[in-house]
């Protein structure tokens, strides 16, 4: 069978992980982007793809790849991912088998690995839906807002206390684009390398408001260069979230192991996997991989 025809009947591991090659290729290819990368905005889109989750209705999450469709694709949070979306486009064609949903999903977890994160293991299964299945707007957080505004959102999609703390770690990646949410700047110096960079940075810099015509946002007092978010800066300021601030500064290893099994977790919300199917989990191996 052609592996790459839409008839596909049961794609195997390895079908996926060529389609992860193909990913990992076009990131590596296409890095006159941003600051030499799509792979933040890859993260980001598989982020609010699945951030959409209500655990009391069942609605949202990763499933349906709904972003796809007016109003979703036009709510306010999500300005600026048609970038992803289009760099996934020429994968999607070249293996129109898989689905949005599913491809989204792969573009998160093959960006995490290749900008050397920690593997999050990957489980397919999910299918497309229709514009009917998208979500209202307000459902991802607004950075404007404190630690009882996290709570409220991502309690909502199941996660405790220092569930959002690791996630929040995903601010090492990428920058902030004044067209897009009209906030400004990276919160780190090496945007496209996954680390502990956002605790240390969170605890170690001192940081004062920017003073600009913008939306409220801090900068770093001693190169101006960085970045943090009213949100960001509440995880230093809740007694709840501080602790793991602190224990994810400290060890870079303890971040990446509860990175990885929150962002595990991120990306399978509201997916009915068919029963039986957590050991399809699978590795999807990183191009820096040489075993
Ligand atoms: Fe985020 N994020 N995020 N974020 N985010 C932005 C950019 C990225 C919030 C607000 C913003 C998570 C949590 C939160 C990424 C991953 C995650 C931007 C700038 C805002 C604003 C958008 C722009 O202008 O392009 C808020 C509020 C929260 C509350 O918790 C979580 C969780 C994740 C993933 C696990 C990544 C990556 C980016 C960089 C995108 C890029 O294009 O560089």
């Amino acid at each position: 069978k052609n592996k790459t025809g839409a008839a596909l009947a049961n794609p195997t591991k390895a079908d996926y992980q060529a389609v992860y090659d193909e990913i990992a290729s076009r990131l590596e290819e296409k890095d006159d982007y941003d600051d030499g990368s799509f792979g933040p905005v890859l993260v980001r889109l598989a982020w609010h793809a699945s951030g959409t989750y209500d655990k009391e209705t069942g609605t949202g999450g990763s499933n349906g790849a709904t972003m796809r469709f007016h109003p979703e694709s036009s709510h306010g949070a999500n300005a600026g991912l048609i970038a992803a979306r289009d760099f996934l486009d020429p994968v999607k064609a070249k293996f129109p088998w898989i689905t949005y949903s599913d491809l989204w999903i792969l573009g998160g977890v093959c960006a995490i690995q290749e900008m050397q994160g920690p593997i999050v293991p990957y489980r397919p299964g999910r299918s497309d839906r229709d514009v009917a299945a998208c979500t209202p707007d307000g459902r991802l957080p607004d950075a404007t807002q404190g630690g009882d505004h996290l709570r409220n959102i991502f309690y909502r999609m199941g996660f405790n206390d220092q569930e959002i703390v690791a996630l929040s770690g995903a601010h090492a990646l990428g920058r902030c684009h004044r067209d897009r949410s009209g906030f400004e700047g990276p919160w780190t110096f090496s945007p496209t390398v996954l680390t502990n960079d956002f605790y240390t940075l969170l605890l170690e810099q001192k940081w004062d408001w920017k003073k600009w015509d913008g939306p409220k946002q801090y900068e770093d007092k001693s190169t101006k260069s960085l970045m943090m978010l009213p949100t960001d800066m509440a995880l230093v300021q809740d007694k709840g979230f501080r602790p793991h601030v602190e224990r994810y500064a400290k060890s870079n290893d303890e971040f990446f192991k509860d990175f990885s099994a929150v962002v595990l977790r991120l990306f399978e919300l509201g997916v009915p996997f068919a029963a039986g199917t957590e050991s399809q989990r699978w590795t999807m191996k990183p191009t820096w991989d040489e075993s």
